[in-house]
């Protein structure tokens, strides 16, 4: 049962006492429904989800002076009951569910590995499978782009859709998706790690303090800001920041030409970057300009790193 019915549930309590009360003679409450055996359970099934207490009471008060006629009402309430009860629990469930790996830390998890959230507001019962890290910069993570040096490397020159949509091995290479971005970021306020290693084994990261994903119907524009740490700031430059997202089959940069089709990659291209984490996966220097998995501030435009991993937080 999802939370749209847990409205339904009461409305279902509400119209039959509604109902109960345009049916017997006019009579005054009398304010002392405890005297009947069901009132005082449902008093307090109906204030737990929410009815003021007075329309409460004046509601069973009608209740409990309609005794003689009122069995089949009783029946139906103890059903309304049992309903309102389990709906009260399933709402108490959600309530515990994790939105994302920092829920998920909150409640005891550790280490780092796939784990199941569920970050969709009002769809408290879809579930997506995300990859945590519980270890780096006091954990609570959700990684949503990782390139590594395997032997066999996931193809990150893809369409709009794989994109949106996502692609590759959460344990490995991948891409979490941009509509699951923009949920996660949607909740409150994020911030954005991006860690990045070459191939001589040196080491750099960016923080940023602000991150969101717009939504779709906005080709998901980067809001981004706050830079720190020692990689050099390529992504809340003038570059990125508010630049919807392209592929190579979805122009939204500001060039005139196509920056995802020029530099292989999928990014948020202004014109075009200083930053390509999408890009071609070359090892280290390349002849070729802008690319491969390029930090500018870091390597500059002809070099491509060995690993990038992005992942998100909820700054509070
Ligand atoms: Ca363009």
């Amino acid at each position: 049962m999802g939370v749209g019915v847990h409205g339904s549930v009461v409305i279902v309590v509400v119209l039959s006492v509604t109902t109960l009360g345009s049916n017997i003679p006019t009579t005054q409450p009398t304010g002392n429904f405890n005297q009947h055996s069901d009132c005082p359970t449902v008093s307090s099934l109906l204030q737990a989800v929410g009815f003021a207490p007075a329309c409460v009471s004046s509601s069973l008060a009608l209740c409990s002076a309609n005794n003689g006629e009122g069995k089949p009402f009783r029946k139906e309430m103890r059903g309304s009951m049992q309903e309102v009860r389990e709906a009260i629990k399933e709402l108490n469930t959600w309530r515990a569910r994790p939105r994302h790996c920092k829920d998920l830390l909150a409640s005891g998890d550790s280490g780092r590995g796939v784990r199941q959230v569920y970050p969709y507001p009002g769809r408290p019962y879809d579930a997506a499978t995300v990859f945590c890290d519980h270890i780096v910069d006091g954990g609570g993570w959700t990684v949503f782009q990782r390139r590594t040096n395997a032997t066999t490397r996931e193809d990150f020159y893809r369409t709009w859709v794989e994109y949106q949509l996502g692609f590759g091995n959460l344990e490995g290479e991948f891409w979490l998706g941009l509509d699951r971005l923009h949920t996660l970021t949607s909740w409150s306020l994020q911030e954005l790690r991006v860690d990045l290693a070459d191939f001589e084994g040196q080491q750099r990261h960016a923080k940023y303090g602000v991150f969101s994903v717009g939504p779709a119907s906005s080709n998901y524009r980067l809001s981004i800001d706050r830079y720190s740490d020692d990689a050099g700031d390529s992504l809340s430059t003038n570059v990125h920041k508010g630049m919807m997202f392209s592929t190579h089959d979805a122009d939204h940069d500001t060039y005139s030409g196509n920056c995802a089709r020029s530099y292989r990659g999928a990014w948020w291209y202004g014109e075009c970057h200083h930053s390509n984490l999408n890009g071609y996966q070359h090892e280290g220097h390349h002849d070729t300009n802008a690319e491969g998995i390029n930090w500018y501030h870091w390597r500059g435009h002809k070099y491509s790193l060995m690993n990038t991993t992005l992942m998100i937080r909820p700054a509070f």
